[in-house]
């Protein structure tokens, strides 16, 4: 994609599956962005020249995703001016999918990363439309009408449940 803002990264192509509900999000706001592998363990000096690059190239946001002993949102933040969503991935080499959360939550102070339920890319993409929108007014007015689109959506249930036993 041209001029991406957005940088979908990921430990691993064995967490393409997960990680591609980000970027589905992403397409559904019309924002651009790019997906890749930075893996922080097999390449570390590709991680250090993204995490030192990224800014420079436009990207706005950073979405990283990663399982096991989940080190790379952590590094990229580490290393990067810009916001770093993080993504636990239940992986082959995850326990249970606590040790993925918890090596991407407990991070030290002074360097956040906002971490999203396990697997769940899906909200990594809206909080990256979400953080992109506090510049966009169109942005903001499409994550307006989404908000919008679930309420209906829970209502129709609501409405279907109460008429279970009419
Ligand atoms: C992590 O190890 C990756 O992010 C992935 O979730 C996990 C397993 O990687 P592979 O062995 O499938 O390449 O670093």
């Amino acid at each position: 994609m041209v001029n991406p803002l957005v940088s979908i990264i990921m430990g691993s192509d064995s967490d393409l599956e997960v990680m591609k509900e980000a970027g589905k999000v992403l397409k559904e706001f019309d924002v651009p962005f790019e997906i890749t592998v930075v893996s922080a363990h097999r390449t570390p000096k590709r991680l250090v020249e993204f995490s030192e690059n990224a800014h420079r190239r436009g990207i706005k946001v950073i979405i990283a995703g990663a399982g096991g002993a989940a080190h790379l949102p952590g590094m990229v933040a580490a290393i990067s001016p810009l916001p770093v969503i993080g993504v636990p991935v239940k992986s082959s080499n995850s326990l249970d999918g606590w040790d993925s959360i918890l090596s991407i939550l407990q991070m030290p102070g002074g360097v956040p990363v906002a971490t999203v339920a396990l697997n769940n890319a899906k909200n990594a993409g809206l909080l990256a439309a979400q953080i992109l929108s506090v510049a966009d007014e169109d942005l903001r007015k499409k994550i307006i009408s989404y908000k919008e689109k679930l309420t209906a959506e829970v209502l129709k249930k609501i409405d279907k449940v109460e008429k279970s036993f009419d």
